[in-house]
């Protein structure tokens, strides 16, 4: 994956947007009912995630929609990687040396070892990734539900995004609804293993109701903020919200 390859995903999108100009409302029902299998449906899925606003869209996101789940005999056997670099190149992160640093608007603003994530109780879902670039896949993560690691920390859930940055300069960034959403999850493990290098070991953040790209890898630091972070694709000019 380079940055060319992810221009031209981005170039295809904004052709439809010129090409439709006008959305129903029956598109909304494609956010979530549509065939994911069908590259039309998610073409379609793309250009609507592109066309509405972030604050239209933050209107329409239910915490209670859930994105759909699979059983084991469905995940993708080899999950795809994916970075904005090749796979020779993925960091190799020191799980000893590592630390979560917890920094902004919570109420305990100190670094985290693995360990400690660890211990916390963790649950596990199969879900589907998909990227903006035309490809899904269904994983399994497991982990800590990010809004009880929310909860521990102590952050001001009234507060707008939380930021994430990774090991590898990677960014990204959330609204607190999804944030709180039932299925984000701060992900250990895939597979019942802990993460593997390719696919963001030590943690990543796992939202089955969002794009890709908006599941940081290789996490190093979480903000919780009002100032709007962006994040590495966004300031590209990719949607923000990309989700449903
Ligand atoms: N740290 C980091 N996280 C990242 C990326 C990245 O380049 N660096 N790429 C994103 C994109 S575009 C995708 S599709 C997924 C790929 O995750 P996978 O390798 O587990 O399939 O990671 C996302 N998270
Ligand atoms: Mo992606």
């Amino acid at each position: 994956m380079n940055a060319a390859d992810h221009r031209r995903g981005l170039e295809r999108v904004s052709r439809r947007l010129l090409l439709r100009r006008t959305l129903s409302l029956g598109a909304l029902s494609l956010l979530t009912g549509c065939n994911l299998e069908d590259d039309d449906a998610v073409d379609r899925v793309l250009w609507a995630m592109s066309r509405w606003n972030d604050r239209v869209q933050a209107a329409l996101f239910s915490r209670a929609r859930m994105a759909p789940t699979y059983n084991e005999a469905d995940i993708t056997d080899p999950f795809p990687f994916n970075a904005y670099y090749p796979l020779e190149q993925v960091r190799r992160v020191d799980g000893d040396a590592w630390r979560l640093e917890v920094s902004g608007l919570v109420s305990e603003r100190r670094a985290w070892t693995l360990a400690e994530l660890a211990a916390l109780p963790q649950v596990s879902q199969i879900t589907r990734h998909i990227c903006i670039e035309g490809w899904s896949a269904i994983g399994k993560w497991g982990g800590v539900p990010f809004r009880d690691f929310l909860a521990r920390i102590g952050a001001d859930t009234s507060a707008r995004y939380i930021a994430f940055r990774c090991a590898d300069d990677y960014r990204s960034s959330i609204d607190m609804a999804t944030a709180l959403h039932k299925q984000t999850l701060l992900a250990l493990t895939f597979r019942d293993r802990p993460l593997s290098a390719a696919y963001g070991f030590p943690l990543k953040l796992r939202v089955p109701t969002k794009l890709g790209f908006k599941n940081p890898k290789h996490i190093v630091s979480i903000e919780v903020t009002n100032v709007y972070p962006g994040g590495f694709w966004e300031d590209y000019g990719y949607n923000w919200f990309s989700g449903s």
